[in-house]
């Protein structure tokens, strides 16, 4: 009957981080454009493979004068890959630990970044070259409340422009701006690209580096679609400019998920210069970049407390002036002075600018050093609860309780409260 919400409500609203005031709605009525970069590990950031750069236009983006660059943020996803983070970020609630939450609840009732900006005159639209059905995606962005889905159709492939899973990365920046350029100011573009992935083919005339030369042929071509994704960013950048909607937009840019997986610890290890990768690297491992780009605001910076995938959501509606004090709703505002330096993952490890938790052991971050479980007791305890939480608002589909124009719970919710 939703009466575990009471519960819900009660910690999410304890736990809420204070709006940074400076930055509420410092930037409203921009266009929002979200890039969903395949696979893209912060690894690669501001590093080189056998003296090549490997993201040189990204690089250059870690230190611009109108970007954010959060260097410790992490995905937060599972089994649903790409449309766990996509979940992840309209939500801020965490995907499922079993299968993918876009398949088993595509029917829920959701409170989503898109509806929020929907219902403030945003026109919201998701773009991705694929088949609409793929990860159920056409039905649950129904229940997302996005006006339009520019998916397959949309877009002019053929087998000159396609390599791999479809359309390639640079004919979609092109196409994709083609088509906002006639869409209804101001509105919402969540662009997902689809070449950086497995098994991380091009063709010869995309190819920009050499291949690595590990034992592993994933991760030697991971390096190449990497380089030619960054070079699809720099494309983006340099349409949206022609197209003079630069000026107006706010462009954030972050990894779905890992692209490369412990099979390859191996060749990771040669590539880092390590030993071998234990559990607490490949926790750390887990980080994706981060990049809010502003045009204009001069105020760019590179932060580097902890963070994740989860904290987009309020960040974003923050920075647009739209409130979510009511939302039910995990993460926390980046630019919040209460922003707390702690990143659950869907598997029950964790981050915080201290520690690491992963394979069960406790290590304090800077060395790597095991230093019992007590340190991490109650982070553990905590994560518990919020996997908890998230778990029972999906599985109850518990926000059909739930107003949020005023945060109150409905009737249903609250039967069971004596
Ligand atoms: C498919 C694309 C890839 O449309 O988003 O999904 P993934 O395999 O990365 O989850
Ligand atoms: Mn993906």
């Amino acid at each position: 009957d939703g009466s575990e919400l009471v519960e819900v409500d009660n910690y999410v609203q304890a736990n809420q981080a204070a709006v940074n005031e400076e930055m509420f709605g410092k930037y409203k009525g921009r266009n929002l454009i979200l890039v969903q970069l395949e696979s893209l590990q912060s690894f690669v950031i501001n590093n080189e493979m056998n003296g090549e750069v490997v993201t040189p236009f990204l690089n250059s983006l870690t230190n611009n004068k109108d970007t954010y660059y959060f260097n410790d943020f992490y995905h937060q996803t599972g089994l649903g890959k790409t449309s766990d983070s996509e979940f992840i970020v309209e939500n801020s609630l965490f995907g499922l630990g079993r299968g993918a939450v876009f398949f088993t609840h595509g029917g829920n009732t959701y409170n989503t970044m898109a509806e929020k900006l929907g219902e403030n005159g945003y026109f919201t639209n998701v773009m991705h070259s694929n088949n609409s059905s793929f990860w159920n995606r056409n039905e649950i962005y129904e229940s997302f409340n996005i006006n339009r889905f520019y998916d397959v159709e949309s877009y002019d492939v053929t087998d000159e422009n396609s390599v791999n899973w479809g359309l390639k990365d640079i004919p979609f920046m092109e196409q994709s701006v083609d088509l906002m350029t006639e869409m209804q100011q101001p509105f919402y573009s969540k662009m997902i690209t689809l070449t950086n992935h497995y098994p991380f083919t091009l063709e010869e005339e995309d190819i920009m580096i050499p291949e690595y030369n590990s034992n592993s042929g994933t991760l030697n071509r991971y390096f190449q679609t990497v380089r030619y994704l960054d070079e699809s960013i720099k494309v983006l950048f340099d349409e949206l400019k022609e197209s003079g909607l630069y000026d107006n937009s706010i462009i954030v840019m972050y990894g779905d998920h890992y692209g490369i997986s412990e099979n390859h610890n191996k060749a990771m290890a040669m590539y880092l210069g390590k030993e071998e990768i234990t559990a607490y690297d490949s926790a750390l491992l887990q980080s994706v970049p981060l990049f809010i780009h502003v045009p204009g605001s001069g105020d760019g910076e590179v932060i580097e407390d902890a963070s994740g995938q989860i904290d987009l959501r309020p960040t974003l509606l923050h920075l647009l002036g739209i409130e979510t004090s009511n939302d039910m709703q995990l993460g926390a505002d980046l630019f919040s002075k209460e922003h707390e330096d702690f990143v659950i993952f869907r598997d029950g490890r964790f981050v915080t600018n201290d520690l690491v938790y992963a394979g069960e052991v406790c290590y304090d971050r800077e060395s790597g050093e095991d230093i019992g479980i007590e340190a991490c007791q109650p982070y553990i305890d905590r994560s518990l609860v919020e996997l908890e939480y998230s778990d029972e608002i999906i599985n109850g589909d518990l926000l059909r309780f739930y107003d949020e124009e005023t945060g109150n719970l409905l009737h249903d919710a609250l039967d069971g409260e004596e």
